[in-house]
């Protein structure tokens, strides 16, 4: 269902100076980046590796474009560092209908537009063990303009 590490989330207060370590501390490049108005998120995404079921793995580095947005209010308690992991799944409507069944609360009632396109979904930290958990099903090719 579930079939690959889609990305880590990570959140930071500059994007620039962020994305620039990533470069100069690993050779990383970016990608992918993007606004993200709904989400509150400007992104960079850091391709890390090919995956078995024609997929990728990411870093996304992501700063918000507002204090009120989750990743704003998350910094503000918290700071820099990890906010969230995103699982790949062909289905995400099917593996979100699954997981909601076992009692997991799922975030959005339909996923939502995310990073390249993408349609995403999250389930609440409080129910995964202190993980805010996304779902992500990839864009088809052919739909992926970066
Ligand atoms: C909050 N909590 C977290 C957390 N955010 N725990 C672990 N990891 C996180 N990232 C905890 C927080 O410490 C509180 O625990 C509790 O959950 C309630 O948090 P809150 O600060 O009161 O905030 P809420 O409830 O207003 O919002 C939390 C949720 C929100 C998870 C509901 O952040 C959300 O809707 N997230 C999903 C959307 C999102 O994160 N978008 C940004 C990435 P205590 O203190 O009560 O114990 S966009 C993205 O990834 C894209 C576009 C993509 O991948 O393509
Ligand atoms: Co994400």
């Amino acid at each position: 269902m579930l079939t690959r590490i889609d990305h880590i989330g990570i959140a930071c207060f500059d994007l620039d100076k962020t994305v620039e370590f990533y470069r100069a501390t690993y050779g990383f490049e970016v990608f992918h980046s993007e606004v993200n108005e709904e989400q509150g998120v400007r992104e960079a995404m850091l391709k890390i590796n090919e995956t078995s079921d024609g997929g990728a793995s990411y870093l996304q580095l992501l700063e918000p474009t507002r204090e009120d947005s989750a990743v704003g209010k998350w910094l503000a308690k918290n700071g820099e560092g990890v906010h969230h992991i995103a699982f790949g799944t062909a289905d995400v409507d099917g593996a979100s209908d699954a997981i909601r069944n076992k009692g997991v609360r799922v975030l959005y009632d339909e996923p939502r537009t995310g990073s390249m396109g993408s349609r995403i979904t999250f389930l609440h930290p409080k129910d995964c063990h202190g993980v805010l958990t996304e779902l992500v099903t990839a864009a088809p090719p052919a739909a992926t303009d970066h």
